[in-house]
């Protein structure tokens, strides 16, 4: 057995006002805890130090670098890195990343139990829009604020394993899981901030998003053979509504462990990644039964070309 005792650590809502040494109790709380059940990883969500700036708009976008962490561990986290040392904990947990160049990402980072940080991941899959869209019911400005990843979808060896991040609407993409199944990991951990209503589909409400959202983790994960650690930031942030759904699936597919409510909370549960074993050594032994020659279209185009 390679058991990683993981902790799933679901932020309640970040108002604009709450100040990055605020979160980072919380933070700190939530590791606690994890502690004290036993765990030695925990995974926080995207973007955790705010509240999701990305609902609001800002004509002057370098306004929006008050949001942005030039350097981590920032001031404001050194205390988080600090715990987590003292506790002999891994982390991960999403920021937003403004580097020395002046670029903008979407960011996760993961930190080993000495408090390095040996992986980081830039998000890729940038939802959303650039200028204000007063069609929508509210503003999602990812691609105004950030630039895609230009990372990859890398994997390290870590904690006894091979581990790999990607970020909210990253999950609904399959080609994320695979391009890391295809390195071979054992757990994708994911922070999420997902408004429980569509902007553009006031119909879609929270059942059907909680649906997507577990359908997509749940199929990642069955498909490669891997472990997913999804974590929500949820409720309400100054009127605006994310889901919950923090939640734990196992290489099968299963959902193992779900938070219920919208509060700061963990679910912790025993991640043996032998587990992932069987399926990568047989339905999805991709050596065995992938056929590249059929795929060239997935990296060949973007959009869809229709038949004639
Ligand atoms: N933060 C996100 O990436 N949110 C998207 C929303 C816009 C759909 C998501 O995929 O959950």
């Amino acid at each position: 057995m390679r058991v990683i005792r993981t902790a799933a650590a679901q932020l309640g809502p970040i108002q604009r006002s709450e100040d990055r040494a605020s979160v980072i109790a919380r933070m700190i709380a939530l590791m606690d805890a994890a502690k004290a059940e036993g765990a030695d990883f925990i995974v926080y969500p995207e973007l955790v130090l705010t509240t999701f700036f990305p609902r609001w708009y800002l004509e002057d976008r370098r306004d929006a670098d008050a949001w942005f962490e030039a350097t981590m561990p920032s001031a404001a986290s050194a205390p988080l890195f600090a715990r987590a040392r003292t506790h002999g904990m891994a982390m991960t947990f999403g920021y937003a990343e403004l580097t020395p160049e002046g670029q903008h990402f979407n960011t996760s980072i993961l930190v080993d139990k000495s408090g390095a940080i040996v992986g980081k991941y830039r998000k890729i899959h940038l939802p959303g829009h650039v200028d204000y869209d007063p069609g929508r019911t509210h503003q999602h400005l990812e691609k105004r604020y950030f630039e895609p990843g230009d990372l990859g979808f890398p994997v390290w060896r870590a904690l006894g394993g091979i581990l790999g991040m990607c970020i909210c609407n990253d999950r609904r993409w399959p080609e994320t899981y695979r391009v890391m199944g295809l390195q071979g990991v054992e757990m994708v951990t994911l922070g999420f901030n997902t408004p429980s209503v569509n902007s553009q589909r006031g119909g879609e409400g929270l059942e059907q998003r909680l649906f997507h959202h577990r359908l997509s983790c749940q199929a990642g994960a069955y498909q490669n053979a891997t472990w997913v650690v999804a974590v929500a930031k949820a409720g309400d942030e100054d009127g605006h509504h994310l889901t919950g759904g923090t939640l734990i699936v196992d290489p099968n597919g299963f959902i193992v462990a779900e938070l219920v409510g919208e509060a700061d909370g963990i679910i912790v549960h025993s991640c043996d990644l032998d587990e992932t074993r069987f399926g990568k050594e047989t339905i999805f032994d991709f050596a065995r039964h992938r056929r590249v020659e059929h795929y060239g279209r997935i990296t060949a185009q973007t959009g869809v070309v229709l038949p004639d």
